[in-house]
């Protein structure tokens, strides 16, 4: 098939899931055409034939106030639908990429390609829901052929939210567990941890829906019982107000500001917990990375978080905002000998059973087909 993948190419988890949905799906033998502003940031370093990148040109005027990203995106989309004869536009994000697919679906000529859009979270959850753009969303997601979430409780999210009734397909995200495994090399625990100290880990776009203070909070009460340190990966809003709160609490020094990294898995290798504090998660595609690298997660119960960490068995799961129990179940997997290395062998056993591309992939594809079949 010949498929238009349209995502954010940046650090977000929406955008890493439809780099590599694109990447598996090419090597599968369809033809992937990725339309974006910029080449995701995954692709980089991939050459492959059945894959070609489409920058949507920005074009901003005075009179316009800012550039209208929904407009230039849906008549790229028009071009490479006329000009390559795309069969399914696949839009990840709802917003604006829904609403640009169905746009560029009126506005092609000859056979208009079939339109799939792939929920993530914040665009129901958080800006979907803004006044600003609901109604235009709601269309959106109304007028897609076919409409996936990325777990069940947001696809319920969605109904209650916007649709009720709406069938919507549940393709939960995946992960590479030959990439995200343990003891990777060169893993820097040396570095990080030269006396012997515990790794915790966190890794976001440090906006406010992640809650990396409760990461730094629970992480103070962790170290005040137990040599610890902490790596902190990505960057955002919250940045600053972190690096403050170290301060603050006194454990700046035993905190790793790694900035945005690529090679994340070389990180996970090394870590022996993964915490998840998030005010909403969709899913949580880096616990699953976590996981894949046998660190357990402590998270809060959240969103769909619940469905991929299992209580007691690959993680411990807390309500939102409480870092006290996220600290005595951080402190109780850290301080329990063994526990934390049974924990993480059942949760790569649990990720190798559930989210492997070649069982998710195929369900993508399923949806492609039926949405071809359909008139
Ligand atoms: O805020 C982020 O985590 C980025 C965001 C995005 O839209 O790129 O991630 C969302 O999509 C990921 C991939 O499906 C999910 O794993 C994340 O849970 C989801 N984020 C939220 O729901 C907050």
């Amino acid at each position: 098939m010949k498929i238009g993948m349209v995502c954010y190419p940046t650090y977000g988890g929406s955008g890493v899931v439809a780099t590599e949905l694109g990447r598996l799906l090419a090597k599968r033998g369809h033809e992937i055409h990725f339309i974006s502003t910029e080449i995701p940031f995954r692709l980089v370093h991939e050459a492959d034939d059945n894959i070609i990148f489409h920058s949507v040109e920005r074009f901003s005027y005075p009179l316009l106030g800012s550039e209208l990203y929904t407009l230039s995106l849906a008549s790229k989309i028009v071009q490479i639908a006329n000009e390559q004869g795309l069969e399914v536009v696949h839009a990840h994000y709802a917003i604006p990429h829904a609403v640009s697919a169905w746009l560029a679906k009126q506005a092609a000529g000859g056979v208009r390609p079939k339109v799939v859009t792939t929920l993530h979270g914040t665009d129901i959850t958080l800006v979907g829901r803004a006044p600003s753009y609901y109604p235009v969303v709601r269309f959106a997601l109304d007028q897609s052929d076919a409409v996936t979430a990325v777990s069940e409780w947001l696809a319920e999210e969605t109904r209650r939210e916007f649709y009720p009734g709406r069938a919507i397909d549940v393709i939960p995200n995946f992960v590479d567990s030959t990439r995200f495994r343990p003891s990777l090399t060169p893993c820097k625990r040396s570095r990080f941890a030269p006396n012997g100290e515990k790794i915790l880990l966190h890794i976001s776009n440090f906006r406010p829906v992640k809650r990396v203070e409760d990461v730094v909070r629970v992480f103070a009460r962790v170290q005040a019982r137990m040599p610890a340190t902490l790596l902190l990966i990505g960057d955002g809003p919250d940045y600053d107000r972190t690096v403050q709160l170290s301060h603050e609490l006194g454990v700046s020094q035993h905190v790793h500001w790694l900035g945005k990294q690529e090679q994340v898995q070389f990180y996970f290798s090394c870590a022996d917990l993964f915490l998840l504090p998030s005010e909403s998660e969709s899913f949580g595609l880096a616990a699953i990375e976590a996981m894949s690298s046998e660190i357990p997660v402590i998270a809060s119960r959240a969103g769909g978080i619940p469905e991929v960490v299992k209580q007691g068995e690959t993680g411990f799961l807390s309500p939102v905002g409480d870092v006290e129990d996220m600290a005595a179940n951080a402190l109780r997997i850290l301080g329990t000998n063994g526990l934390g290395h049974q924990m993480g062998e059942a949760a790569r056993r649990d990720v190798v059973a559930r989210y492997q591309p070649e069982s998710i992939v195929p369900m993508y594809e399923a949806v492609y087909e039926r949405v071809l079949a359909q008139d």
